[in-house]
């Protein structure tokens, strides 16, 4: 499928939002400190420094159980527009290096450097440079991980952690595998683990010793990834990321409208359309702008910038209205609608049970 191997690195920062505490309170270094819900609550664990990895605290974990295996720990509550600072730093990194990269949230992305214009090509000196930019930059560290395909560039930022630089080349890749754990495997999570290890697959050496056909049984439409994958192959492309400065929807009408009361009605449902768009992208909006062509084809646009940002289409109802009084509307029929959501923000507030759990 690919003539040449490709060269991908996986970043990943390392502790990510303890790291930030740590880097921004130097009081809570090379001491356990742990990100999430307080102990006393039905809080979780978000993530904590590796001084609290060595007592066995992990994220997830109730914040409770945390607070037994390691009472001394500091526990904070996570401030997302820190880490969500320092994500957006990573990124500008990256983009330095490459056109295009694939964030998989805050603090990992998948980089392809084929292509790679900078030390003759190299990787791996690629790999250390972006991590020493990163470390000068933000002050934090990253563990990278250098290989032929993502799946494996994934495996290798794992295997160096923290502050790793790993490389698998296409002669280590076999031997590597198979001596793994299944649950390093990016895409085996927790249920497949217990499956798999029902079924005797402990290992990648385990895992290669089934067939296509005999995967298909209990795996279904993911048997073909998890064979390839303990053959070392992935063909899945890095996706570019491409920052989205807007979510418009339109409509062009059978018929042409003319009453303010219908042009209303349509932009209503054309904010809500929008606004679910954003909401599973999980952005937020701060300007609004609607789009209106008439029969003639004569187009006009009118937009308003909003101090907070837009969650509540109904409060946004009297703008609608008030924006269509500076056009023809009611005068001049109507062929097309639009409303464009602008000004965007990813919003990483964590979903709302998570919330929840976050709160004293
Ligand atoms: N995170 C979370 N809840 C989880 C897992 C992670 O809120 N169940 C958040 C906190 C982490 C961040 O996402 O800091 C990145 O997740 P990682 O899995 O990369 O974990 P860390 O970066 O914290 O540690 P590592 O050094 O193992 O990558
Ligand atoms: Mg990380």
């Amino acid at each position: 499928m690919h003539d040449t191997p490709r060269k991908i690195i996986h970043i990943d920062m390392d502790a990510f939002y303890a790291a930030v505490e740590q880097r921004d309170h130097p009081q809570y270094r090379n001491k356990p400190v742990i990100v999430g819900g307080k102990p006393d609550s039905r809080g979780v664990v978000a993530t904590c420094s590796y001084e609290a990895r060595a007592f066995g605290v992990h994220s997830a974990m109730p914040s409770s159980q945390a607070y037994r295996l390691c009472p001394q720990a500091i526990f904070v509550k996570p401030r997302f527009d820190a880490y969500r600072q320092a994500s957006q730093a990573i990124r500008d990194i990256f983009g330095r290096y490459c056109d295009g990269f694939e964030p998989l949230s805050l603090d990992e992305a998948y980089l392809d450097v084929s292509n790679n214009p900078w030390f003759h090509g190299s990787a791996s000196l690629l790999a250390r440079q972006i991590k020493q930019d990163i470390r000068r930059e933000t002050g934090l560290t990253a563990s990278a991980g250098v290989s032929y395909n993502k799946f494996l560039a994934k495996i290798a930022s794992d295997l160096g952690k923290p502050d790793g630089l790993y490389i698998i080349t296409p002669d280590q890749a076999n031997t590597l595998i198979a001596s793994l754990p299944i649950r390093r495997f990016h895409g085996i999570g927790p249920a497949t683990e217990r499956k798999m290890r029902e079924l005797g697959i402990e290992t990648g050496a385990d895992l290669r010793e089934w067939s296509l056909a005999r995967l298909q049984a209990p795996f279904g439409k993911n048997a073909a990834y998890y064979h390839d994958i303990a053959r070392g192959i992935d063909h899945r492309i890095v996706n570019h990321h491409r920052p989205r400065k807007s979510v418009g929807v339109e409509t062009t009408f059978e018929h042409d409208i003319t009453a303010v009361a219908d042009i209303v009605h349509h932009l209503r449902l054309l904010l809500d359309q929008a606004l679910l768009r954003l909401n599973d992208k999980r952005m937020t909006a701060h300007a609004l702008t609607i789009k209106i062509k008439y029969r003639n084809f004569v187009q006009v646009t009118r937009g308003r910038t909003l101090p907070s940002p837009i969650t509540d289409a109904t409060r946004l109802h009297p703008l609608l209205a008030e924006l269509l009084k500076n056009t023809e509307a009611g005068h001049l029929p109507v062929r097309l609608l639009g409303v464009t959501l602008s000004a965007l923000n990813n919003d990483i507030r964590p979903p709302w049970r998570q919330l929840d759990l976050f709160q004293d």
